[in-house]
């Protein structure tokens, strides 16, 4: 096989609000996952009507990177990191979120962090939001149900992409912005897209009106950043679960192909910079009608991504007859999933399938033929400490090193333009969907637990190795 790019992009994957805490330090306002609680076996998280005592709130300590920032990235630079993914916590900027003017500590805060990654090589992929909507906007307008809050966004992107417009050439509009806006997000009491679909009559109508929000919000960023600066590179970002057949019965692969729909709205609108004709479609049908402003169809027109930020984690099998209670997972499923008996699953059900992760980008690319980014990818693991301190993490490694193998005849047998390759949770953070700590991801060990308690301290897993010599190979030796 011929090699990855030379400037194949080599690093690791985090969100702000799952690794710095300092939720409330240098006058940050509260975000909607600051008030989120820990959620245990069973019970999910929720987000809860502001910091209620006796409640316990896993972000707001986190790992403390906002204090240990640098130590850590002198371990991603050990590692031989190109890139490393972050988002800027929005209430960093603008605590309540519709200041006229931005807070200057947040803002240096992040100076200081790019220019540290930046001293050791390392070049910043930001995302602007990564579920951090400040809290008061999801209270008081309702989130991005409401259209104010499109120029709340564009007011936060256009500070934090001229203040940082020479550091920073990689950015990305909303992360996953297929789940954050989904209904079934609703679990947590709202969604982070700070909409409560509960309390709307139509859930569905207003998931399609708080979609059309983001993507007006997003081109509208598009727009703004080539004009700070031309040379910027503007993605989206997509969770993509693909869908396959259960079997060939045709049934079960038209099925397929009406939830691989789910999958491709956002990047269709993304990409293309119009509505696709299932959505219209389908809108005509329920009788849904989306609130659109006269100047919105050039706006999605004009503010097309320049590649694809995407997660991939897991596969998801559909069947046309399915009963909805043999769901395979929750996370990524649709009412017609069922198991797939060809591939294992995690300890938190989701399916490991690392050919599936070539399936995902030679569709993307064959669709859409722009250059495509591996944001995410990870192994979500129990991890044991021995007692001489050493970390046996080698289901992580089997499970990266087959993602990467997989990514690499998509890049060398079928010419997919990738960008590069993030893994997700490079460092122990925590858990988005559980708020748990157990739920690791890490290269790099972090003491800490479910329950709060913990040093802090950090320690390298076998895994740490391991990727350092993978990204000293360009990936031949995995
Ligand atoms: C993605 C999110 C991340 C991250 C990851 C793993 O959906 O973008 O924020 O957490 O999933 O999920 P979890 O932490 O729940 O295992």
């Amino acid at each position: 096989m011929t090699r990855l790019p030379n400037d194949f992009l080599w690093g690791g994957a985090v969100a702000a609000h799952q690794l710095e805490g300092g939720w409330n330090k240098g006058y940050k306002g509260v975000s909607i996952v600051d008030v989120m609680t820990a959620g245990t076996k069973g019970v999910p998280r929720k987000i809860t009507d502001g910091v209620l005592e006796g409640e316990y709130y896993p972000n707001h300590e986190a790992i403390d990177f906002y204090s240990r920032y640098k130590e850590d990235i002198a371990l991603f630079a050990e590692m031989g990191f190109t890139c490393f993914r972050t988002s800027i916590a929005w209430t960093r900027i603008f605590p309540n979120g519709d200041e006229l003017e931005p807070n200057e500590e947040g803002l240096q805060f992040y100076d200081d962090l790019f220019d540290e990654l930046l001293h050791h090589g390392i070049e910043p992929v930001v995302t602007l939001s990564h579920f951090e909507m400040p809290y008061h906007l999801a209270k008081e307008y309702g989130g991005f149900a409401n259209r104010k809050v499109v120029d709340f966004f564009v007011r936060y992107a256009i500070a934090v992409m001229n203040r940082y417009k020479d550091k920073v050439k990689y950015w990305m509009t909303f992360n996953e912005i297929n789940n954050q806006t989904n209904t079934s997000a609703d679990i947590f009491g709202w969604t982070c897209s700070g909409v409560r679909y509960s309390e709307h009559e139509n859930p569905m109508e207003t998931m399609y009106q708080v979609a059309h929000h983001e993507l007006v919000a997003s081109a509208l960023v598009v727009k703004e950043g080539k004009i700070i600066n031309p040379t910027f590179e503007i993605g989206c970002m997509i969770a993509f679960v693909p869908f396959y057949p259960y079997s060939c019965n045709p049934d079960d692969v038209m099925i397929a192909t009406e939830s691989m729909h789910e999958r491709f709205f956002f990047p269709d609108v993304h990409v293309r910079g119009y509505y696709p004709s299932y959505i219209r479609k389908e809108w005509e049908r329920k009788g849904y009608k989306i609130n659109m402003e006269p100047e919105d169809e050039a706006i999605l027109k004009e503010g097309t991504v320049d590649f694809i930020g995407l997660s991939y984690y897991m596969s998801n099998a559909v069947k046309a007859d399915a009963e909805t209670d043999t769901s395979a997972s929750t996370d990524g499923a649709s009412k017609h999933s069922v198991p797939n008996p060809y591939v294992k699953a995690s300890d938190w059900g989701w399916q490991i399938d690392p050919v599936g992760l070539r399936y995902t980008l030679v569709t993307l690319y064959e669709r859409y033929q722009l250059p495509l980014f591996i944001v995410e990818n990870g192994f979500g693991a129990i991890d044991e400490m021995r007692e001489d301190g050493t970390i046996e993490d080698d289901y992580r490694i089997a499970y990266l090193g087959s993602h990467i193998e997989e990514l690499k005849k998509a890049v060398v047998l079928d010419g997919v333009d990738l960008m590069g390759y993030t893994a997700w949770g490079c460092i122990d953070v925590i858990s988005f969907t559980t708020g748990e700590m157990k739920k690791r991801y890490g290269f790099i060990y972090v003491d800490k637990h479910n329950d709060g308690t913990g040093s802090l301290m950090r320690s390298k897993k076998k895994s740490f190795h391991w990727y350092k010599n993978v990204i000293a190979t360009n990936g031949e030796k995995v």
